[in-house]
């Protein structure tokens, strides 16, 4: 299958994942500003969406929308204990999980992105992540993860979006469990591998 990423981007979460269930993937870089793939291809050809993160499976279907990339992927490795067997209240809560990562903190940077997005909007749009920061801090002064004692698909999630941090210049030291939780899981050898394939290892926490 073939994995439609661009550096640093959501894209990073299903990109860890895939290495750490050890699967089969062939990245292919999009520059998003140009809709172009690196071979040159109409990215929105591929996905009309026209986003990343998105695979193309071996029969030549489409799936996008990261929390369906993660659960997809997460499934076809159950072995890797990524995520939680479907009907399990364990897998509600790890939804319950890849929901908030993807509605309160990756769509919560959006604003930040935007170079058109006025300072005070800016500085707004920091404040409301750092009260997510803060609740993720509580959770993770009581377990490693997520959902508990194991890394799932929704820590390669969190922990793609909360490396945006560095990009931002967000500060977010003070959220001490939080931050141990990045240095946790940017210290995975997969996660480490994925990091250098897209170019990033400085820019990670
Ligand atoms: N709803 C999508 C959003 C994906 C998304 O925000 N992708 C960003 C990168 S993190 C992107 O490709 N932006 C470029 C664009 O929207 O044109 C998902 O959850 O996967």
């Amino acid at each position: 299958m073939k994995l439609y990423y661009a550096p640093g981007a959501c894209s990073l979460a299903p990109h860890i994942v895939a290495r750490e269930a050890d699967l089969p993937v062939t990245l292919v870089k999009v520059d998003l500003s140009k809709h172009l793939t690196e071979t040159g291809e109409d990215f929105r050809a591929i996905n009309p969406k026209g986003y990343v993160p998105a695979i193309v499976l071996q029969d030549g279907s489409l799936l996008t929308e990261a929390a369906a990339l993660l659960q997809y992927l997460g499934d076809q490795q159950p072995s890797a204990g990524l995520a939680p067997a479907n009907g399990t209240m364990e897998r509600y809560h790890l939804i319950e999980w890849l929901t908030f990562v993807s509605t309160e903190l990756h769509k919560g940077f959006g604003p930040l992105w935007n170079p058109a997005t006025p300072d005070q909007v800016k500085a707004a749009t920091k404040e409301r992540l750092a009260t997510r920061f803060a609740y993720l801090d509580e959770v993770l002064a009581k377990q490693p993860f997520l959902t508990g004692e194991t890394f799932t698909i929704a820590d390669a999630y969190l922990f793609t979006v909360v490396n945006w941090t560095n990009f931002h210049a967000v500060d977010i030291s003070s959220f001490k469990h939080l931050s141990d939780f990045m240095a946790r899981v940017a210290a995975r050898p997969k996660v480490r591998e994925a990091l250098a394939a897209e170019g990033l290892l400085k820019q990670a926490a």
